[in-house]
């Protein structure tokens, strides 16, 4: 060719590395980045709304991780969380390894400084060596240095957080990448559609007939559904194995709802002591960690003789992590539940009736002891009285989403708000981690479109407080309830030293937060009753605007950590 003839040939038609990680997510049926823009990445938003996808910016980019990991949770699709280099990278870390340790699939895209100067260390703009800090957080991380590898760097992160068990990927995102160009078609081409990311995982034959061996021989057998088991979305094979054996059931958190919390086979109301007199645990997608007390000591019964347990899991090395596990069921748990309901056949003969009976007779008393407590109306209102409200109101929309964190604020809602539906309910999860609240509930409501109403500690909504203005920014359907009792735990702690500084647990009293939501446009509720509070949340259902209700609660109300005093080193001393 003559250099005037290519002058005269039309110029191919380029892409860029921004159009090329659009491209890419979008071609994997990803539409919403939750993140906060800046250098390298504000374009990398603009571009991505341009293209139609929904991106959600926050205040603070770990409220945007958790709602990124929150969504994973509910769609089975990786989140994906968009950050600067590295205070924002660092800022999401958390973020990414809280999800990481939940098991929800998220990915942590950040971009980052010129590698040539991060490597030699010369001092770039938000300089520092990201891969290698997000390594040991996260299940997978991830450097893309060269546009035509972007299809390959998204394949691999949406794989990675997907397939086993899920988790959190980290994937860097240097600056020039951004402004790399290559011609469109081959750009085209070098994208991929990630097939099958999480593929069925059959557990093997001999596993399923000594799984059912020793359910057979089970005189007081158990149930534990934990979060996994939620995030399967098996719900019909995990409601017809318990209702196929009869064996009465205790849902983790996370797990309530998966079955009516109301349902005849539910043992919450009975759980210490379950836990104590099981013979046979099966565990579906629960893990023996400190929520469970590693599977030992009294709460299991120790004395009584030991477990045996079952346990279905995604993850053979989770097998045998606490205690022996003496039949486990590796695969994903709908293939396992429905191999075990296979392989019982049509005379499977349910859990023995004085075992149940047993149960329920606890239970009922347990139930009547709790709705007389409920019933109490005291004054200022205590955690039981306020939460005996939205009990109601849940009850009454079983298809909102509960975000739910604090400690007592946490402890009394997860015992006392039933939920009807699975995958209805957020919480602090595996490391009772508070600062979820507003990243959850806002990736609840852009994710489902359903109206959310987060329980939240006055310390815990503190951690997230500030995203209040993205709530009213989109104008989504999430009505916060404040738990107001000037403080962690309590409001009432002394200074030990007698000085002028109030305790370390303490608050300014009589806080506004209902004027936090007022600043933004949104609507701000005072509520002293359990009838002012009802009146109040089933406006914000009604309106479905942005609300915050400030509930206040008797500030003598609380104990220290909420139900995990034990854990507390220090609790029995400053009990006294
Ligand atoms: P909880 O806190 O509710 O007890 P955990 O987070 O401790 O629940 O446990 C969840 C378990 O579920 C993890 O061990 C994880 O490997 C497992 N898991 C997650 N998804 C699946 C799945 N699709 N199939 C089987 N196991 C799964
Ligand atoms: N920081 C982080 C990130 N996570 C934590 N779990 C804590 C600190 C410690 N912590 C708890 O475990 S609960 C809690 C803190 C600070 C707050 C409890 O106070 P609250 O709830 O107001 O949210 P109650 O209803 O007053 O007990
Ligand atoms: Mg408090």
């Amino acid at each position: 060719m003559t250099t005037e003839t290519q002058a005269l040939a039309p110029a191919a038609e380029l892409t860029d590395g921004f159009h090329l990680v659009i491209d890419a997510l979008k071609l994997n049926g990803i539409d919403t980045i939750f993140g906060l823009p800046g250098i390298p990445i504000t374009d990398l938003t603009r571009k991505a709304q341009g293209e139609g996808m929904r991106v959600i910016s926050f205040r603070h980019e770990q409220h945007a991780g958790n709602a990124a990991a929150a969504a994973g949770f509910l769609t089975q699709k990786p989140g994906i969380c968009l950050t600067v280099s590295a205070p924002g990278f660092l800022n999401g870390l958390t973020a990414l390894a809280n999800a990481t340790t939940n098991c929800f699939p998220m990915i942590l895209i950040s971009g980052s400084s010129e590698r040539e100067i991060v490597d030699l260390q010369q001092g770039d703009y938000e300089e520092m060596d990201q891969l290698a800090i997000a390594k040991p957080l996260c299940k997978a991380a991830f450097r893309v240095l060269h546009a035509e590898d972007i299809g390959v760097g998204v394949a691999r992160a949406i794989r990675s957080a997907l397939s086993g068990r899920p988790g959190g990927v980290y994937l860097d995102l240097p600056a020039k990448l951004f402004s790399q160009t290559m011609p469109a078609d081959k750009g085209l081409k070098s994208l991929i559609k990630v097939v099958d990311p999480a593929p069925r995982q059959l557990p093997a034959p001999d596993t399923v007939a000594r799984a059912l061996d020793l359910l057979k021989g089970a005189k007081r057998p158990l149930i534990l559904l934990g979060k996994g088991a939620a995030y399967a979305q098996a719900d019909d094979a995990v409601k017809a194995l318990v209702e196929k054996t009869g064996i009465p059931y205790l849902p983790m958190s996370m797990a309530k709802g998966l079955l009516p919390d109301t349902h005849a086979q539910s043992a919450s109301a009975a759980r210490s002591y379950v836990l104590a007199e099981a013979d046979v645990v099966l565990l579906v997608g629960a893990r023996l960690n400190w929520l469970l007390s590693h599977g030992k000591g009294k709460t299991w019964g120790q004395d009584k003789g030991a477990k045996r347990f079952i346990q279905i899991d995604i993850a053979p090395t989770e097998i045998d992590s606490n205690v022996a596990i003496e039949a486990p069921l590796i695969g994903d748990i709908g293939s396992c539940v429905q191999a075990l309901l296979d392989g019982m056949g049509d005379d499977w003969v349910k859990a023995p009736a004085d075992w149940v009976g047993g149960i329920t007779d606890r239970k009922d008393k347990n139930l009547t002891k709790m709705a007389a407590t409920l019933a109490l109306n005291p004054s200022p209102m205590n955690f039981h009285s306020a939460l005996g409200a939205i009990r109601e109101i849940v009850k009454a929309n079983p298809d909102a989403i509960v975000v739910n964190e604090g400690a007592n604020t946490l402890d009394f809602a997860r015992s006392i708000v039933d939920m009807y539906k699975p995958r209805k309910r957020l919480d602090v999860g595996t490391w009772g981690i508070m600062g979820i609240g507003m990243g959850y509930a806002v990736a609840a409501a852009v994710v489902t479109g359903e109206q959310v109403i987060a329980i939240e500690g006055d310390s815990a909504f503190g951690f997230s407080g500030m995203e209040v203005e993205t709530i009213c920014r989109y104008n989504l359907p999430i009505c916060v309830v404040v738990f107001n009792n000037n403080g962690i735990y309590r409001g009432i702690d002394v200074n030990q030293s007698g000085g002028t500084d109030v305790a370390p647990t303490v608050f300014v009293k009589n806080a506004r937060y209902e004027m936090m939501m007022q600043a933004f446009g949104g609507v701000g509720v005072v509520a002293n009753t359990p009838a002012e509070l009802s009146l109040a949340l089933n406006e914000a259902i009604a309106s479905g605007k942005p609300t915050l209700i400030n509930a206040i609660i008797d500030e003598t109300a609380g104990t220290e950590s909420g139900r995990i005093t034990s854990l507390n080193p220090t609790a029995g001393a400053s009990k006294k």
